[in-house]
Parts: C-alpha cells; structure tokens; sequence
C-alpha cells in the first residue's frame, strides 16, 4: 500500500483545565496536534498508511511529538530534528458565552525556521499515493510557503494526487505579514482536490460562499469560479457549520466535482468535549472514502461521520476506526455495545 503522505508542523497544544482562562494560572493539559499531523493519525485510524514529513527540535518536546504521532502508526522515518525549540499554542476552553481562544506560541520553532531547500521531495514522494498540505504551514514564512510548493509540484511530476486545507489562521498571518490571499491560491493551484471553509473561498475568491447559509445554488457559482481558475482542481470540499453556543455546532458537509454539487445531512452536535481539529477530522474522513473507492457522496458522508466524532474526544487528533464511522452513519442508537 502507498502512503498518504503529510507535510507540516507538529505541535504541543496546552489546554486549559476547568472554567479558568490563562490568566488564572489553571492547569495545563499537554495533546500534541497540527493540522497536517491530526490528517495523517486520522487516515491510519482508518485503516490507511500515513506518514509524516517534518522538523522537530532535538529536545524530549520533539521526541515526545514525534512518539504520538508514532504510537498511532504513522510513519514518521521522514521527520527530521533540528536544534532550536518546539512550537506551542494554548487553549482556552469556552464556558457558556466565552469562545475558545488559542494563543500561539511558535515562532522561531525548528519547523518555522527550518531549510527545506534541501529537501528531495521526489525521494519523499516515492512510495507516496497523495501529498497533503494546508494553510498553516503556509503562514509560517516564506520557506515554508517555498517547501509546500515544492513538494506540491514534485508530487505533480511524479502523478502523486495532492489535498490542500486552505486553513486560514488569522493570527499567524497576521504575526508573519504575509499576503495570505495571494499565497494560498498559488497552493491552490497545485491541487487536485482543495478543502476549504467559507473564510477561506471569500479570502481567495472575493466571491460569497455561504458556508453558514446554505445557499447552493451561490456556492456552486463559487465553486465554479475555482475550477475555472485551477484546471487541475477535481473536488472542492467544505463544510456549512452553525455555531449555536460555545458547545453546540450543527454541522454538514459540501462537495462540489465538475459536474455534482453534494452536500450530507446536518447534525446536531451538542456537549461538544473538543472542537479542535474537527476540520482535519472531516478531511481524514472524506479522503478515507476516496482512497476506499467510494463515492463521492459517501466520502462526504464518512467525513461529516469523521469531524462529527471527533467533538466527542479530547485532543486534536480524530481516532475514530470504520466501525465508528458507520455506526454513526447507520444511526446506531446509544445503548452500550456489549
Ligand atoms: O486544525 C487543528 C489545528 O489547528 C491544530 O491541531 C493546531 O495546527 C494547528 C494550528 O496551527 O492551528
């Protein structure tokens, strides 16, 4: 089996304990995340092959990242170490009417700083099936904008498919000062297949893409618009997610092909545990379909399945297996398995 292959920055993600905000000094719980990272553990949840390309620092927070990522089973030979420090955000978790908030800590970190000018992606790629890549390597510098283009474009010449998660991070953008519209549609370009939240479509496109209304008829017009922009582009993958309150989402998901316009239920996802890579959890579901030769509406239907299940977990990796996914898909019931 071919592996899906991850480019991107692993991440020690502190998260605050009970109802105090950082500066209340609460307890810190340690998970290790990264959008890239979350992709790659969710598609070996699922029965696939996943590795990971990256820079840790050659310090225990390096080996305690890579040892997560590894205890999943990804394959994690093509992480490298370098001196210098690891890249940290906190979570604060919402209570009632206060939203989550990150507070990133990771400039300067091994991976932001690193020369990937020298990495020989063609090797990286040989026994690769997808490259996938998202914004927020992007928003970390230049060389990293340089090194996803890289291996985007290696992956082009060597007919390996290549996923992007637009991944509009603000924060990080706005910390680098770099043009994000611009950069992200030159990632975009490179892809087969694009996720991207309606943040990200009206960023690039300056066109209204109603991911919170729901109106299909504006987002095909959208999705229109990029496939007559990236004659590469085969799918362009989103999701429509209402936020009711600090703790309940309804949330579905849309695919749009040349010729289909798709979309899944809504569900209701109330007493949300971990909103956090519920988007990398949503593409490890949809991509797991593709790569299992489903159709396209029942790939959407695993990825909605997939960034569902995750709110019920701690952490930013999703570990739902396929037994999960259809029994969530097959309305199940809630009695215990036994
Ligand atoms: O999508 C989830 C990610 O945002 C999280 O794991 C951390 O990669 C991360 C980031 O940079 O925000």
């Amino acid at each position: 089996m071919k592996a899906f292959a991850c480019f991107g920055e692993l991440l020690v993600r502190l998260t605050t304990t009970g109802v105090d905000p950082l500066y209340g000094l609460p307890q810190l719980v340690p998970f290790i995340g990264g959008a890239e990272a979350n992709v790659a553990v969710g598609l070996q949840r699922l029965g696939h092959k996943a590795k990971m390309i990256s820079v840790i620092p050659d310090n225990d927070l390096g080996l305690a990242a890579v040892q997560e990522v590894r205890k999943w089973g990804v394959d994690t030979s093509d992480v490298t170490t370098q001196p210098g420090r690891m890249g940290l955000y906190f979570l604060t978790t919402g209570a009632i009417h206060r939203p989550s908030d990150i507070l990133y800590d990771r400039a300067g970190s091994a991976f932001a700083t690193a020369d990937f000018s020298k990495l020989d992606w063609p090797a990286l790629l040989a026994n690769a099936s997808w490259l996938h890549v998202s914004g927020v390597t992007a928003a970390l510098g230049q060389n990293c904008v340089d090194a996803a283009l890289a291996g985007m474009k290696a992956a082009k010449a060597l007919g390996v498919k290549v996923s992007f998660d637009c991944n509009y991070r603000p924060k990080l953008w706005e910390a680098w000062g770099g043009d994000a519209p611009t950069l992200i549609k030159q990632l975009m370009s490179h892809a087969d297949l694009i996720f991207g939240g309606y943040r990200d479509i009206e960023l690039v496109f300056k066109t209204k893409f109603d991911g919170e209304d729901g109106s299909m008829a504006r987002n095909r017009a959208a999705a229109d618009h990029a496939f007559a922009t990236f004659p590469d582009l085969m799918r362009l993958i989103s999701t429509r997610r209402t936020q009711v309150n600090v703790d309940h989402n309804r949330l579905a998901g849309l695919m749009f092909t040349r010729s289909e316009s798709l979309e899944t239920r809504t569900y209701d996802i109330a007493g949300i545990i971990d909103r956090i890579g519920g988007g990398d959890a949503f593409a490890a579901g949809v991509l797991h379909g593709i790569l299992s030769g489903k159709t396209d509406q029942d790939a959407l239907d695993l990825g909605i399945a997939c960034g569902c299940l995750k709110h019920a977990i701690p952490g930013d990796f999703s570990l739902a297996n396929a037994t999960d996914l259809n029994a969530f898909l097959s309305d199940d019931g809630f009695d215990v398995k036994r």
